[in-house]
C-alpha cells in the first residue's frame, strides 16, 4: 500500500470562469447536463429492462469528457472504452443515435450491432468504444502514426481507465507513440477505482502521471472534476501534438457516482469519501461558476435541465419505434 493515495483535495486549484466567453461555458455546462440527465435516464430504462446488455454509466465524469473533447477540432478523433456515452455525446454523436444503439436499432450509430459497450461515430470522429481494458491504447498510437505520416495535422485522445495503466498494451502503445512523437493524447480518468478495486491497492505509485517520465514525455494531473481545469490542460496538450511536441498524458482525478455496470451497488466506496467528491461535482461547480458571473441565475439552469431531460423522454419514445436490425444485416459491415 502506498502512502500517496490521491485525496478529492489532492488536485489543481479551481479554475476561475473570467476570462471566458459565458456562450462557451454555457455550452460545456449543456454538454454535462446532457450527459447527466442520458445516464440517469438510461439508468432507468436498463432497470426497467428496456434495453438489453450492460452498461457501464460515467455520472459524476461528465467534466473530464466535456472538458478534453472542447478542445479538439471537428476532425479529430477520440478512442474511448466501455464507458464510452459521456465521450460520445461530448465529441458531438446525437442523443438519438447513441440511445437507439441502447436499444439495440437498425437506427443507432453502429447499426444495433455494438450497443452500449461499442458507440461511436466515424464520421464524428469517435471510433466505437474498446471494451478491452487498455485496448484503445496501441490502436491510438497506429492512428497517430497515419495521421503523422498523412501529415493532416489530425490528433486523436485516447480515453482509458486507471485499471489501464498496468496492463502491457499500454506500455506498448504510450511507448511506440513517445519514441516515434505521435500526435496521440492519452487521457487517463482516475476515478480511484477499477471495477471494485481501490487504485492504491493495485499500485505502489498510484500517482499516473508520474510515469509520463518512464516515456521521456509530459504528464500532468489535473482536476478531473474540474471542467475549465480539463479544457485548459487539454488544449495546451493538444497544441503540443499538433506541433509535433506530443504525445502528452494526462491523468484526471475524478469519481464514479455509480456502480460499476449494471448491478453493482458500489458499497465498497466509503461513505465519507463519496461525500467528498460529491460535493466537487463537475455540473454544480460549473454552474455556481456561472451565477457567481451573473451569467444564469438558477432558473436559468432548471430551465437548461428541463429542455435536456424532456428532449431524452421525446427521444426515448422515438427509438421504442426504431426499425431492428433483420437476419440479412448480420453479414453487412463485418469487414471494411
Ligand atoms: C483486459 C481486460 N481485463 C479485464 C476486463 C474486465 N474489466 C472490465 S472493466 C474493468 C475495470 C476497469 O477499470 P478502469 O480501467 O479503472 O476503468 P473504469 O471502469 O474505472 O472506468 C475490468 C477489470 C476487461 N474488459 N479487459
Ligand atoms: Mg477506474
Amino acid at each position: 500500500m502506498s502512502d500517496r493515495t490521491v485525496q478529492a483535495s489532492d488536485v489543481t486549484p479551481p479554475r476561475a470562469a473570467d476570462g471566458y466567453d459565458g456562450e462557451f461555458l454555457r455550452t460545456l455546462y449543456e454538454r454535462m447536463v446532457l450527459i447527466r440527465e442520458f445516464e440517469e435516464g438510461v439508468k432507468f430504462l436498463f432497470l426497467e429492462g428496456a434495453m438489453p446488455g450492460t452498461i457501464h454509466q460515467c455520472q459524476g465524469q461528465e467534466a473530464t469528457a466535456v472538458g478534453v473533447c472542447a478542445a479538439l477540432a471537428e476532425d479529430d478523433f477520440i478512442t474511448s472504452t466501455f464507458r464510452g456515452h459521456g465521450h460520445a455525446l461530448a465529441k458531438g454523436l446525437t442523443p438519438e443515435e447513441l440511445l437507439y444503439e441502447l436499444f439495440g436499432a437498425e437506427t443507432g450509430c453502429c447499426r444495433g450491432k455494438g450497443g452500449s459497450m461499442h458507440v461511436g461515430n466515424m464520421d464524428r470522429g469517435m471510433v466505437p468504444g474498446i471494451a478491452i481494458v487498455g485496448g484503445g491504447v496501441p490502436l491510438a498510437a497506429g492512428m497517430g502514426l497515419a495521421f503523422k505520416m498523412r501529415r493532416n495535422g489530425r490528433v486523436v485522445a485516447c480515453f482509458f481507465g486507471d485499471g489501464a495503466v498496468a496492463e502491457g498494451a499500454f506500455h506498448e502503445g504510450v511507448n511506440l507513440a513517445a519514441i516515434w512523437d505521435l500526435p496521440v493524447l492519452f487521457v487517463c480518468e482516475n476515478n480511484l477505482y477499477g471495477a471494485s478495486t481501490r487504485v492504491d491497492r493495485v499500485m505502489r505509485n498510484p500517482r499516473i502521471a508520474d510515469r509520463a517520465a518512464a516515456y521521456g514525455i509530459e504528464g500532468r494531473t489535473v482536476d478531473g472534476n474540474d471542467v475549465l481545469a480539463v479544457y485548459e490542460a487539454a488544449r495546451a496538450a493538444v497544441d503540443d501534438c499538433r506541433n509535433g511536441r506530443g504525445p502528452v498524458l494526462l491523468e484526471l482525478l475524478t469519481y464514479r457516482r455509480t456502480g460499476h455496470s449494471r448491478r453493482d451497488a458500489c458499497h465498497y466506496q466509503p461513505a465519507e469519501e463519496r461525500d467528498e467528491w460529491f460535493r466537487r461535482d463537475p455540473i454544480d461547480r460549473l454552474g455556481a461558476a456561472l451565477r457567481e458571473r451573473g451569467l444564469a441565475d438558477q432558473d436559468d439552469l432548471d430551465r437548461i435541465r428541463a429542455r435536456v431531460e424532456a428532449d431524452f423522454r421525446a427521444a426515448v419514445e422515438a427509438a421504442k419505434k426504431q426499425p431492428l436490425p433483420t437476419p440479412d444485416d448480420l453479414t453487412t459491415d463485418v469487414l471494411a
